[in-house]
């Protein structure tokens, strides 16, 4: 976003007022799919129609509403949501566009948050593709509304047939097509409406005519509106008696019916069109607003206050609550807190608590947001959805509560972070800023986890994928003035001992006056894996003064830390200090210092050194089918499986242990193994001996780090 306020509004352009809805009129729909379905064209199209905006906006020119950001307009592509509202009928229709691939789904996921009904954009020509699944299925976990815009019918090799076919096959039956095409290809032109029986014939400009569905199609329309009453009236049983008894039931029967069967998400509807010529665009927007469930039409939100649990509906009256399901950062004004009222009408310079970060938050300015046009408003009613700027510390994912009723809503699941990418400040100026901007970033993208490890010196950066990381860097360039070199993450390599032994650690200096000397004899010997470190003084007869025994656990707790024979951290040893020498003017706490050091490297060398690597718990979950590949994969990974589990949906979820080193890409052949349907989580599990045929790789990457 470039410097502003929201008082110099216009900046952005069109200064357009909004009249005030109630929260019965409102619709949050989230558009889903594949990328390249036609989500951000269609959303374009809509406000368009909606006259929210003077000019359709193409995705390859960078000039839509909802593709605003730099990285989003050079690659084509959304990367992050955009809320887009249009009036329509009586309605505000929020429209939520989300990314399509899947290392943006950080985004969806928020989306679907304050969604109550998403459309999925699917094409006629690609069909159903995989995102499309994923999404479908996180969607019947939460248990949201869905329906179907079939899009771009009006390309060649489009088929609604086909498409139609195979959004039953995935999704099963409660797929309900509303609408017929009318039309092929170039030739497409209108849709023939199965609940009124009419065509619906358009013009260039995105308006259309009503016209009897034309003969070609008459026969194939009947017989297709019959199975989509009978599909109704099963819904409601005193319809279904009438119906039986002969009685046609009106289109406002059916739409309420039908209605009832989307908020329960149980019906699927399914309608067709093209964002780009604009036919069945003005029909979906009309569904919207006739089927589409309100706030008010789904469950209570559970929210949380300590202990005990209670339910919130979207109520005029009740406590004002708000939900934060998107935050963007500003280097200039600030961030930005995209949230949902959940109950009653949040008002300007009303002061909320955030229970999380325990920060009272007062509410400057509120606006509504178009992509990132912003309009102020004075106040926003229970189930829409507002921005505000400046919040002192309010994340994504927080609640905004009245002082003395801390109640929250379930914060996001942590992202899996599954790929890493370590990265190095090119100036000092870049180091200074990194961390605090990559903070600040991570504000904005939860799925953005960012590790420090001292272990291998590293900033790593986790994500999504490759896209995902790229894109991290490049806002951090952009919104920060933050550049940074990238390389591998590495491993934590170890090492221990394998056996028992002993040594002596003789420190012994003359250089002109007064001298350093101290021996120290220590017994070295391997700990369970895990132990870490035990140090056992068993000097007796003063053979070490006492005020120096310190200084030779020191000394050897140091040499751990620095690295051992390979330069790797040294762990799960016990060292006993059994005998010494010293002198009573040269011995210091350096010398002892310095024989304890002297001593341990010498006694892990005579001991035999082996070198540990991490080991990780990778949960795999993917449909069944890639099952094998996945475990065959694994083993030439040196994996073990720990097991396998069906978890529904035809999904089974793989257990396996693995060498990190092994996985540090998984993410991105985990994808094209399984075309994208797979996902894992990973954790560090424990340490195990690295095959001695691998340790010189290993120590190829500490010195790769050194230099
Ligand atoms: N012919 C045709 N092209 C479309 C249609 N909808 C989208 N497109 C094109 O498909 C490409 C991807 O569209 P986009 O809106 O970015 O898809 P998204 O990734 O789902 O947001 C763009 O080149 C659009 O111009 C349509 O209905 N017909
Ligand atoms: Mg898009």
């Amino acid at each position: 976003m470039r410097p502003h306020t929201s008082r110099d509004g216009d900046l952005w352009g069109v200064h357009v007022r909004m009249k005030t809805y109630s929260t019965d009129t409102i619709r949050n729909v989230v558009l889903v799919g594949h990328g390249g379905s036609g989500k951000t064209t269609l959303a374009e199209a809509l406000l368009a129609r909606a006259g929210a905006i003077n000019r359709i906006g193409r995705v390859e020119d960078g000039t839509t509403a909802s593709d605003t950001e730099p990285e989003e307009q050079k690659r084509g592509i959304s990367i992050s949501l955009a809320v887009l509202p249009i009036e329509w009928e009586g309605h505000k229709i929020n429209l939520i566009d989300t990314p399509g691939y899947a290392d943006f789904m950080s985004d969806v996921e928020a989306a679907l948050r304050v969604a109550d009904l998403a459309v999925f954009v699917v094409s006629a020509v690609e069909g159903v593709e995989v995102q499309a699944e994923v999404v479908w299925r996180r969607c019947a976990e939460l248990d949201i509304p869905r329906m179907v815009f079939v899009n771009k019918l009006d390309r060649e090799r489009a088929d609604f047939e086909r498409t139609l076919e195979q959004l039953r096959s995935t999704f099963g039956a409660g797929i309900a097509p509303l609408e017929l095409p009318i039309g092929q290809e170039a030739g497409f032109r209108g849709v023939a409406d199965l609940l009124t029986d009419a065509a619906f014939v358009y013009a260039p400009d995105g308006t259309h005519t009503t016209e009897p569905v034309p003969d070609d199609l008459a026969e194939l329309e009947h017989q297709v509106h019959d199975n989509l009453v009978e599909g109704i009236v099963v819904a409601d049983d005193d319809l279904m008696e009438r119906y039986l008894d002969g009685e046609v039931p009106s289109v406002e029967e059916l739409e309420h019916t039908l209605a009832h069967g989307v908020a329960d998400a149980t019906v699927f509807p399914v309608v067709c069109g093209s964002a780009i010529t604009g036919v069945g665009v003005d029909r979906l927007a009309d569904l919207l607003g006739e089927i589409g469930p309100a706030p008010t039409d789904r469950p209570p939100i559970a929210v949380r206050a300590g202990d005990t649990e209670a339910e919130v509906k979207p109520d005029a009256s009740g406590q004002p609550l708000a939900f934060v399901f998107k935050t963007i950062a500003d280097p200039y004004v600030g961030q930005l807190s995209l949230f949902k009222v959940l109950s009653s009408t949040i008002k300007t310079d009303d002061q909320l608590v955030n229970p999380t970060s325990g920060a009272t938050e007062r509410l400057h300015g509120l606006f509504v947001l178009r992509g990132k046009e912003q309009t102020p408003v004075t106040e926003v009613v229970a189930g829409d959805l507002a921005a505000v700027a400046k919040l002192s510390a309010t994340r994504t994912g927080d609640t905004l509560a009245p002082k003395g009723t801390p109640v929250t809503v379930p914060p996001f699941e942590p992202p899996p972070g599954v790929l890493g990418i370590a990265v190095k400040p090119r100036t000092q100026a870049d180091d200074d800023k990194l961390a605090s901007s990559l903070q600040r970033l991570q504000a904005e993208d939860p799925a953005l986890v960012i590790e420090r490890s001292d272990e291998t010196h590293q900033t790593v950066l986790r994500g999504m994928g490759e896209t995902h990381l790229a894109v991290v860097l490049e806002k951090l360039a952009r919104k920060f003035g933050v550049n940074v070199d990238t390389e591998d993450v590495r491993v934590p390599y170890r090492e221990t001992i394998s056996g028992p032994a002993e040594a002596e650690g003789k420190y012994k200096k003359q250089t002109g006056g007064h001298g350093q000397f101290g021996v120290a004899w220590l017994r070295v010997a391997p700990l369970d894996r895990g132990s870490g470190f035990e140090f056992v003084d068993k000097i007796v007869g003063g053979a070490i003064p006492r005020q120096f025994i310190p200084a030779v656990q020191k000394g050897i707790e140091e040499t751990m830390a620095m690295g051992g024979v390979h330069g790797f951290r040294v762990v799960d040893i016990r060292v006993e200090c059994f005998d010494g020498k010293y002198h009573p003017v040269d011995s210091s706490e350096m010398s002892f210092k310095m024989a304890g050091s002297l001593g341990f490297r010498e006694a892990m060398s005579k001991a035999g050194v082996v070198v540990l690597e991490p080991v990780s718990l990778l949960k795999v979950t993917v449909p069944a089918v890639y099952q094998g590949d996945v475990m065959g994969d694994i083993n030439s990974r040196r994996g073990r499986v720990q097991g396998t589990e069906t978890v529904g949906g035809g999904e089974q979820e793989v257990s396996v242990t693995v060498p990190t080193s092994e996985i540090l890409r998984y993410a991105i052949d985990l994808r094209s193994m399984t075309g994208g349907r797979g996902r894992f989580t990973a954790e560090h599990s424990h340490y195990d001996v690295l095959p001695a045929h691998l340790v010189d790789k290993a120590k190829a990457s500490l010195a790769a780090a050194s230099a």
